[in-house]
């Protein structure tokens, strides 16, 4: 009982979530943050991409939280875990494209307050193709590792 209501919680809070520019063939899913220490002055947004159209770029990134939203890699280099910037995401006709802890993401440079639990923001992103789409993110608690961490707030 506790478990079949916590996934209908689960798949209830991403119907909000789903934005579809206007004419645009990219939907862009479960948009989430991870909240962040006092202080701290980057965060990260991870998301999912879906293209039902043809070949498209993801070129640029923006939100009110922080002062710039850049487009970042992460991978191994040896040991060492290094992240490294984009020009663009590419994103394939027909493809799904996730933004994760340890890949692609979306850092916030310059972050204007700390991401709480629970907060939400709008994101902008902009394609080359499909222009501009915006989506609101939530903010998972400290130490989330995907977009199941959040908890719902009721609302
Ligand atoms: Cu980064």
């Amino acid at each position: 009982m506790k478990r079949s209501l916590k996934l209908m919680l689960f798949a209830a809070s991403w119907v909000g979530t789903l934005a579809l520019a206007q004419g645009s063939s990219v939907a862009v899913e479960k948009a989430w943050s991870r909240a962040t220490a006092e202080g701290a002055s980057t965060g990260a947004a991870y998301l999912i991409l879906k293209n039902a159209g043809p070949a498209d770029r993801l070129v640029a990134a923006s939100a009110p939280v922080a002062e710039r939203v850049k487009l970042h890699i992460m991978s191994m280099e040896g040991n060492v875990m290094r992240m490294r910037e984009l020009p663009a995401i590419e994103v394939p006709a027909q493809g799904t494209v996730e933004l994760k802890p340890g890949g692609l993401h979306l850092m916030l440079v310059g972050l204007k307050q700390p991401l709480r639990e629970g907060d939400r923001y709008l994101l902008t992103l902009k394609f080359e193709k499909a222009g501009t789409v915006q989506v609101p993110v939530t903010v998972a608690p400290l130490g989330a590792t995907g977009a199941g961490d959040i908890h719902r707030q009721g609302h």
